[in-house]
């Protein structure tokens, strides 16, 4: 396939001046979010009618036949959805799908581009002779496609512009001839035979279950064509770690069908293999990519799924990293290993994604020369011209693992002679899992943009990947979905999936543009509505970054668990390499290659130029590349230890102010949606709390420096837990201790800690005791008046805790834990908070919280917080 980049969108004038009588308001949304629907829910669309209403293909294939019936569909719902008898009347007129080849033959006269790259497209309008009462703007609208995936992606791209246009307001014009940017736009899937999928926060495998490929594939087809609308050509669907049953032959039958489901979408199906599979399945002594038989083996077995699946896209890699088996046993290269895979493919026309993602996972934390961010370019750039033509190496975005902030891997700039393809992880493993709103196309955004200037020229990382750079004829973007039954499991992260398809298509779109197409075609097209979810959308990955790591460090999440709530310790002194070396006197890694571990060296001279002295090394990076005393002044003038204070607190304020802005949204858009939204939105602003509270009281304990603001360990309003008059509730301390305020709790059952050989390690069971009711009294002492309360708690799985809050024993309220959230022992990731609005207090006022236990659920909890109501 062809590489190259898009002619330069030209205008077209034919959408403008269409009647604004077509025009239904669609500021109300009629219907509730949908998850089989998604951004293609047509009928919440203004109904700008672009194309004629007679809607047919020239060419009898499946793809073209698709966009036939999503034009027809598109029309369809609208018109259900009232538009006027009159409009309906000015639907007239033919709109003809088909590839170029087709209309060249059926319409002689009709100029199509001599110049239509793959998947391109071309749109044709022949002006309409009476607009109002015969055929509205045309009566001939032609969508050319340079192959039937083309004609499809124009198809979508005159939807896309029918439901996104402004009502009142001038129209946009659209481009008129497109093509992607980069031939691999794929999605990768982590999933398992067994249904489960790693990485996965939105509910089972639409693709697998109990070991074998689904019987009903309907949800699979309606993610093809989610993907196809945003140019998404490829679909790996099985996880990168334990792949070798997925060519079993049987397996290989069930993921035929998944292959016809994507099919008439033009997405084809990739599949991830392991390295071992001659060995694991094949019944091989050994897996050594140069022998012989092992050669053999993989020829027979590509035959063996062409057979099935004639035309998959290839095969995904992950090899001798994290426990999988690699070339490396054999003392042979990734190349070694890529091109057995390579060959075999390259008479199909399969490629092979060979992924970057190697690194020795023990490491030695003494050594102060040890370094996983370099792990990647010091094993593919020696490689560089060693790859076969069909391999593509698959680079994450940053050197280390999908973090929220992490420089650009400088292996982009490594591989000159080899193609590559960027990886981003759409699913938010490490930024919020989906429970945080985190729009993550400005975090792409800002990669894609990097200019690594190779050569001392020109090459940011989008024309890398689009292989213009180099000269290379293949390269592209993978995204990391692990879509379940609930597609992303949260409705505004489908947002991410939108924008990951939107810039591989053209990452020359801003990330402000994409979001506003996405919130015209799922939300609203009401312009207050747009510009408050599009505000939303780019506040809120910097929001994440001010209230989770900082200046580079990292995530600072649990790595070794659940990846989602604080735990700054769990970094440090391991093998994983993930390092910030924080201790009493400073903090970061030094990278340099003066003094460091060299990493900064891989990049070329220009950029090494800028990181490797700290003067000039931006402040958002400057842990990962220095190590520096807490005192160190940052550019703004701050210290790094006062910065760490002052974003933690305005990280959580940011994320209150999500939920506020959101909020102004009532009435004006699908209430449950809305109510949906709101409540993610409040435990979000909650969930910033507690990594405010763990980052700032865990820093300030090291650095031993005070905040310049007198927040850090002062909360006034707050009663902890452990000071309380208890009847039944224990003190614990909570591992790690930095997620709860001053590192104890109280709970009314057993816990478990994980950080010792603990019953669950052991056992891998929970432990529950009988239900009891346990009691915490406060004697209330500041000013009367109306107060919000909150109640921290822990909300563990296995049971649903019960609580409740009295006031002179009065009731209060009271509520159930019954969220479902990570890790089974109170910690960062489950803590979570109950208010109760506008409660009268006066001075001498007995407060209390009762907590009754169940399961394994201890109803364990940190403090309560009393702040003026209103
Ligand atoms: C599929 C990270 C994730 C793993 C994932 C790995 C990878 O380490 O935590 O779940 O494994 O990346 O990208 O291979």
């Amino acid at each position: 396939m062809a590489s190259g980049r898009r002619t330069a969108p030209r205008k077209i004038d034919f959408f403008v001046g269409l009647g604004l009588g077509f025009v239904m308001s669609a500021a109300l949304a009629a219907h509730a979010q949908t998850a089989d629907r998604a951004w293609l829910s047509y009928a919440r669309h203004t109904a700008h009618t672009l194309y004629p209403r007679h809607v047919r293909a020239l060419g009898s294939n499946a793809i073209e036949q698709s966009a036939v019936q999503e034009l027809r569909h598109n029309l369809g719902d609208v018109l259900t959805e009232g538009l006027s008898a009159r409009a309906e009347g000015g639907l007239g007129g033919q709109t003809i799908v088909g590839t170029a080849e087709e209309v060249r033959k059926a319409f002689p006269g009709v100029p199509v581009p001599a110049d239509l790259k793959p998947e391109g497209y071309w749109i044709y309008g022949a002006p309409c002779a009476d607009r109002v009462n015969g055929c509205g703007e045309h009566n001939l609208l032609i969508i050319a496609g340079s192959d039937a995936r083309g004609a499809l992606y124009g198809a979508f791209a005159l939807i896309r512009v029918a439901s996104t246009i402004d009502p009142g307001a001038p129209h946009e014009a659209m481009p008129r001839q497109e093509h992607p940017a980069m031939p691999i736009r794929w999605v990768d899937e982590w999933d398992n035979a067994n249904g489960t999928i790693e990485r996965g926060y939105g509910g089972p495998s639409i693709f697998f279950e109990d070991g074998h490929v689904r019987d009903d594939l309907s949800q699979v087809s309606a993610y093809a064509r989610l993907l196809a609308s945003v140019g998404i050509n490829g679909c790996n669907v099985n996880n990168v770690n334990g792949a070798a049953p997925f060519l079993e032959p049987e397996m290989i039958k069930g993921l035929a069908r998944i292959a016809d489901a994507m099919r008439p979408w033009g997405v084809r199906l990739a599949l991830s293999v392991d390295i071992a599979s001659p060995q694991k399945i094949g019944g091989l002594k050994t897996f050594d990519p140069l022998d012989p038989q092992v050669k053999a083996w993989w020829a027979a077995k590509v035959n063996d799924i062409y057979a099935a699946i004639p035309d998959l896209a290839g095969f995904t890699v992950k090899a001798d990293s994290e426990g999988q088996p690699g070339p490396a046993s054999y003392g042979r290269s990734p190349a070694d290993a890529a091109n057995v895979l390579a060959n075999a493919l390259a008479p199909q026309g399969g490629v092979v994604l060979y992924r970057a993602f190697v690194y020795n996972n023990h490491l030695d934390y003494s050594d102060l020369k040890a370094d996983r961010a370099r792990a990647a370019y010091d094993i593919f750039h020696p490689l560089d011209g060693k790859f076969a033509s069909n391999v593509i190496v698959q680079i994450k975005y940053g050197p280390i693992d999908f973090q929220a902030e992490e420089p650009v891997s400088p292996l982009f700039a490594g591989l000159r002679k080899t193609n590559e393809a960027m990886e981003v992880q759409i699913t938010q493993e490490y930024l919020g899992q989906q429970r945080h709103l985190v729009y993550l196309a400005p975090l792409w955004k800002e990669k894609l943009d990097f200019d690594l200037r190779a050569e001392n020229r020109s090459t940011p990382v989008k024309e890398i990947i689009e292989g213009k750079s180099f000269g290379r004829l293949l390269g592209g973007m993978i995204g990391v979905s692990c879509v379940g039954r609930d597609w992303l499991g949260a409705p505004l992260a489908m947002a991410n999936l939108y924008a990951f398809g939107r810039l591989a298509w053209n990452p020359d779109l801003s990330a402000e543009q994409i979001a506003a197409e996405w919130t015209r075609q799922t939300i609203s097209n009401d312009p207050q509505v747009v510009a408050t979810v599009d505000r939303m959308l780019m506040q809120s990955w910097p929001a994440y970054v001010d209230y989770t790591g900082f200046l580079g460090t990292q995530t600072l999440t649990d790595i070794t668990g659940s990846h989602y709530g604080p735990n700054i310790e769990s970094s440090e002194r391991n093998g994983w390499g993930q390092w910030h070396r924080d201790d009493a006197k400073g903090i970061g890694m030094d990278r340099t290659v003066a003094t460091g571990t060299g990493f900064v060296g891989q990049y070329p001279p220009e950029i090494a130029r800028m990181y490797e002295p700290v003067a000039t090394n931006p402040d958002n990076l400057l842990l990962f590349f220095h190590h520096v005393p807490w005192t160190y002044k940052l550019h703004s003038g701050k210290t790094v230890i006062q910065y760490v204070y002052d974003s933690h607190y305005k990280g959580a304020q940011e994320a209150a102010e999500l939920g506020a802005e959101w909020a102004t949204l009532e009435g004006k858009i699908d209430p449950a949606l809305f109510a949906d939204e709101s409540a993610r939105l409040k435990y979000q602003a909650c969930h910033a709390i507690v990594w405010r509270d763990a980052i700032v009281q865990y820093f300030l304990k090291e650095s031993g420096i005070a905040d310049d603001k007198g927040r850090a360990g002062h909360f006034p309003g707050r009663m902890e837990a452990e000071d309380a008059r208890l009847t039944g509730f224990k003190v614990f301390d909570v591992d790690p201790w930095e997620d709860a305020s001053r590192g104890k709790a109280v709970t009314c059952g057993p816990v478990i800690n994980p950080s010792e050989d603990s019953y669950w390690r052991r056992t891998h069971t929970l432990p529950t005791a009988s239900p009891s009711t346990c009691t915490a009294q406060w004697t209330y002492s500041g000013p009367g008046g109306r107060f919000n309360i909150a109640v921290q708690y822990f909300d563990l799985q296995g049971g649903v805790a019960q609580f409740k809050l009295d006031v002179n024993g009065k009731p209060i309220t009271s509520w159930a834990a019954d969220t479902k959230l990570p890790s089974f022992w109170p910690n960062g990731d489950n803590s979570t908070r109950y208010t109760a609005n506008d409660v009268f207090l006066k001075p001498g006022d007995v407060l209390s919280v009762e907590g009754t236990n169940n399961g394994s659920d201890p109803a364990a909890f940190d403090y309560i917080e009393i702040e003026p109501a209103g």
